[in-house]
């Protein structure tokens, strides 16, 4: 037992420095009234002196050095980046200068355990995933797959019956979940999207396909009047294709260039890239494109397209009654699970994908076979 005396001006003084040399389990044993000793004592204001007394000291400085001890051990144990020595000292020093400027030792020492805990916590449930994670797994996240789909492909493997491995199952579970659009490029085919996911000049891919391989009679339509580089750009290829181009300004404009183009086979229309989170503006191109009178409508959505946006622009698009997708820009990705992604999120067969900024080479008819073995790290587009 340690036991220690205190003259102080005010208890409030003597709580502070018993809780700060002896902790919270000090005790006071007595407390009285004096005057300093000597002459100058006798007309000074009296003082206090305060006796208190403690089973076991840790001082507050042992707890913060085990603290830091132990996240350091726990640190150095799981190999993170901070197992520098020098930094955990600097980080000492930090944290005893804040003791005496400001801070409450008795705050900061909670902190730190909460903060121990806490490291603890997180190093325990890490390492309880990676133990239990599967080869499968582990080749399904690093596909960037998100986690709805990847646990819809977990149930899936459940009910194949093939005798083959897990990996094999999930083949064929993905190939099963990628719908290929059967839809044939006649009539009148509109693109709707996001702006900048490739609609015009997957257009121009098309239009390029169709006329120059498969020698069809092509018409290009633009709606895509907001960007005046828009309309030239596809300008541009229309000229150098020699297919006939009309601009719609108006909803009696749609209908007067679909008349002009009834000897093409096929006549594609570019769109403006709306707000999908703007339903006046969606609404807009609605009109048109409900005009248009196509079963053959085509959301173009970009593999880069952050996962959780996804879901807020295929319904802010829904309306348009799209049934296809295009996935572009799959040059610029070296992991292939946004396909999935984007076909499971809006629950439609894929057209196309692109796969770079040449026209007409970089579009591409796959397989869900090929689809499958992208995600599955087996093959790549470029
Ligand atoms: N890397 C890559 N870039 C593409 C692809 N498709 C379009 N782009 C580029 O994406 C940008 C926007 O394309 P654009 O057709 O104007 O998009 P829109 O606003 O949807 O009509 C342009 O720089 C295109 O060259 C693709 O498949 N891969
Ligand atoms: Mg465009």
């Amino acid at each position: 037992m340690i036991i220690k005396r205190y003259i102080v001006n005010s208890m409030n003084e003597a709580m502070t420095r018993i809780r700060y040399e002896l902790g919270k389990d000090a005790v006071i044993i007595s407390q009285r009234k004096i005057r300093k000793p000597g002459f100058i004592g006798f007309f000074s204001k009296k003082i206090i002196e305060v006796t208190a007394a403690v089973e076991n000291v840790k001082k507050n400085d042992d707890y913060m050095t085990d603290s830091i001890e132990a996240i350091k051990k726990a640190v150095e144990k799981e190999g993170f980046a901070f197992n520098k020595s020098s930094e955990f000292k600097n980080e000492k020093t930090d944290i005893k200068m804040e003791v005496k400027e400001d801070k409450s030792n008795l705050e900061l020492i909670k902190e730190m355990q909460e903060m121990k805990n806490l490291i603890s916590d997180m190093i325990s449930k890490t390492s309880e995933k990676t133990q239990t994670k599967s080869e499968l797994e582990i080749k399904l996240e690093n596909s960037d797959l998100n986690e709805k789909v990847i646990k819809s492909i977990c149930n899936g493997i459940k009910s194949v019956e093939e005798e083959v491995n897990e990996i094999d199952k999930a083949k064929l579970v993905i190939e099963n979940m990628v719908k290929i659009s059967k839809i044939k490029m006649e009539g009148a085919v509109v693109l709707v999207g996001p702006t900048g996911v490739g609609k015009t000049t997957t257009i121009a891919k098309l239009a390029g396909r169709l006329s120059l391989i498969e020698k069809k009679k092509v018409g290009l339509i633009t709606i895509d009047t907001y960007r005046i580089g828009a309309v030239e750009q596809l300008k541009t290829y229309a000229d150098i294709m020699n297919i006939p181009f009309r601009i719609v300004f108006t909803l009696n404009d749609m209908e007067a260039a679909i008349e002009s183009m009834s000897d093409c086979d096929v006549i594609l229309i570019d769109t403006t890239g709306r707000n999908s989170k703007n339903s006046m503006q969606i609404s807009e191109l609605r009109a048109f494109v409900e005009k248009v009178n196509t079963e053959n409508i085509h959301l173009v959505l970009s593999c880069t397209t952050k996962n959780s946006d996804l879901d807020s622009i295929i319904q802010g698009y829904s309306i348009l009654n799209f049934n296809n997708i295009i996935i572009t820009k799959l040059d610029e990705t070296t992991t292939y699970g946004s396909i999935l992604n984007i076909l499971e999120a809006a629950k439609k067969p894929l057209s196309f994908i692109t796969t770079g900024q040449n026209v007409p080479d970089d579009i591409k008819f796959i397989s869900a076979s090929e689809v499958s073995s992208l995600i599955l790290g087996e093959d790549s587009i470029c």
